[in-house]
């Protein structure tokens, strides 16, 4: 899988040519505006034995983090009533950046072009001391949709791609033809790496860069009208770009600033994979957290 791709420049479109989104310029949702009923039904008539495969990696000390970020829990023993029944009461205090840790979900705001977010939303105009007055994550709400995974990995036989392999629109149609499977208007698209084996295993290796989509394969399923694009590693796109090594994120940017597609981060994809499970229901309820960036999430496949 040795790659060899000539380095360019990439910069995003300017607000000219991404504004109006193809929403409209009042458009705060993006790509959920294609959470519809009808797509709710045809997600529901995917699932015919009841089984559930979970997506989302568990939250804990162990997990990789990015930067800074942290996810600290204070156990609490809080109440006891001595008599009669002795009651005892736990719970917990979490420190987290619970907004970007774990498996999550990117809002719009939390990526911009200089100071302007999807549709070319002035970001400071709408920032707060309670988050974001729009497109926060809060807004996004019930994904039930069709999904559909990419079996990266799998197509290039191994366990693992290698790190910052850069996936390529060929790559995503060579695993679609071998799956027999396509992607419809609003599925969840989900890109199989095998990087999730380094989740809590090597952290260090797991952050430190990663496979995943190039910006012309990106390009490639947000032309296909996606609800979402997600991946098992953290930023769903290959870090750093291979093709574009000036750009950072350069997927984030395309993806949530100008095309208002959200971003499904730190998948535990393997089990799907393993069972060659490439087309299910799948479901996820970002946190209402007001205003958010994003949310972690716990995402499930439906058969
Ligand atoms: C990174 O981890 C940088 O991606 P995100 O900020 O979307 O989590």
């Amino acid at each position: 899988a040795v790659q060899a791709q000539e380095a360019q420049r990439w910069s995003p479109p300017a607000a000219a040519d991404r504004c109006p989104s193809r929403w409209g310029a009042a458009d705060r949702r993006g790509s959920m505006n294609l959470m519809t009923p009808e797509r709710a039904k045809r997600a529901a008539q995917l699932i015919r034995t009841g089984e559930i495969v979970e997506c989302g990696q568990t939250l804990a000390q162990t997990m990789p983090f990015f930067g800074t970020r942290r996810f600290d829990v204070h156990l609490k023993r809080t109440f006891m009533n001595p008599e009669p029944n002795r009651r005892g009461s736990n719970e917990e205090l979490v420190v987290a950046e619970i907004a970007q840790v774990g498996t999550q979900l990117d809002a719009f705001p939390h990526q911009t072009i200089g100071d302007e977010g999807y549709n070319c939303v002035n970001i400071p105009r709408i920032s707060s001391r309670n988050g974001f007055t729009e497109m926060g994550v809060d807004r996004v709400g019930t994904i039930f949709t069709r999904g559909v995974l990419i079996d990266v990995a799998a197509l290039k036989g191994v366990a693992t791609l290698p790190d910052t392999y850069e996936i390529t629109p060929a790559d995503l149609e060579q695993a679609l033809a071998r799956q027999n499977t396509r992607i419809e208007e609003g599925d969840a698209v989900l890109i199989h790496t095998g990087w999730g084996l380094l989740w809590a295993r090597d952290n260090a290796r797991y952050v430190a860069s990663c496979p995943g989509l190039g910006v012309a394969a990106a390009e490639w399923i947000i032309r296909q009208n996606p609800m979402l694009m997600g991946s098992d590693n953290w930023p769903v796109e290959c870090a750093p770009s291979k093709t574009m090594p000036d750009a950072s994120l350069p997927v984030h940017q395309l993806a949530l600033a100008v095309h208002g597609v959200h971003l499904l981060e730190n998948m535990k994809l393997d089990v799907l994979a393993q069972r060659r499970q490439y087309e299910f229901a799948f479901a996820v309820q970002p946190l209402k957290i007001q205003g958010g960036t994003g949310s972690t999430v716990a995402p499930s496949a439906l058969f």
